[in-house]
């Protein structure tokens, strides 16, 4: 009850706070875009990260002004970026389930890219397939919606879910993560390997580009590029990082 009385002065006490982790392209290490990371810097709290209080804010329904602020927030700043180096550089959210089941869900999209002056296509919607096969009816209805404005969409945590593949084809995703469980042992678990080659391989024959998660050294990388993934994300690379921190990172990066 305190957490939840202190999680709705949140936003007007400006204590949220959006970290950035860099997405490269496999093939040579170089940006591409980056992952939006939701943290909560809190007097008495110290920073809590998002496992400790979204589920909360999607119970109490916080997660609407919350959501609606991280995407605003998202979207200016990878404006920036583009303003700082010209290079069109995409930002992918994290939208949970019961800011995607909002009726204003789509309406609010659509304002966070017309205010920040983003091309709709910079922006990539991160859903997980759990929330996708829970409810495919309405489901189905938004992502349209969505496809048309011009985001991308992309699949999280893949390989995590309920392992039903058919929603692949009949909703307009763009993208797939693996999900960092199979990237940890890829290069010592022979099944791990074995999935990860049959995700990237499917992907790609579905149209979708492809993300690995939680790259942590160097012998991932080769294997993601002996298999043609099209990005990497993970500590390899870089911690998710603060937006000043990040922009200096993009300087010797790009
Ligand atoms: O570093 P990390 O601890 O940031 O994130 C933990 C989990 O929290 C991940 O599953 C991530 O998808 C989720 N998460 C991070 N930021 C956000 C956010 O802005 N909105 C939602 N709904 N989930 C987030
Ligand atoms: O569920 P989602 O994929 O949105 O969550 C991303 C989470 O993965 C965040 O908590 C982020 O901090 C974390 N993360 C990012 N890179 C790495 C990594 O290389 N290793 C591990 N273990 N976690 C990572
Ligand atoms: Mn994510
Ligand atoms: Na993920």
């Amino acid at each position: 009850l305190q957490m939840e009385s202190n999680l709705r002065r949140a936003l007007e006490l400006d204590e949220l706070e959006l970290h950035y982790q860099p997405v490269v392209r496999t093939s040579d290490g170089l940006m591409a875009g980056a992952e939006a990371l939701l943290r909560w810097r809190n007097a008495e709290l110290g920073m809590v990260g998002p496992d400790r209080f979204i589920p909360l804010a999607e119970e109490t329904g916080l997660i609407i002004p919350i959501g609606a602020w991280v995407i605003r927030q998202a979207c200016l700043e990878a404006r920036r970026w583009q303003q700082l180096t010209g290079q069109p550089f995409f930002i992918a959210v994290n939208v949970s389930p019961r800011q995607f089941r909002d009726p204003g869900f789509v309406d609010l999209v659509n304002e966070a890219l017309q205010e920040a002056g983003l091309p709709a296509g910079q922006l990539e919607l991160e859903i997980t397939e759990r929330l996708i096969l829970d409810d495919s009816i309405e489901a189905s209805d938004t992502l349209s919606r969505l496809d048309e404005l011009g985001v991308r969409l992309s699949v999280d945590d893949f390989g995590t879910g309920y392992s039903a593949l058919s929603y692949l084809k009949s909703y307009p995703f763009d993208t797939l993560k693996i999900d960092k469980t199979f990237i940890g042992d890829v290069m010592i678990e022979e099944d791990d390997a074995a999935l990860v080659r049959a995700i990237i391989t499917m992907a790609h024959s579905l149209g979708l580009e492809v993300i690995a998660e939680g790259v942590e050294d160097e012998s991932q990388t080769h294997f993601l590029q002996d298999h043609g993934c099209d990005f990497s994300q993970g500590y390899f690379y870089c911690r998710p990082i603060v937006a000043d921190e990040f922009v200096e990172w993009i300087q010797t990066n790009t």
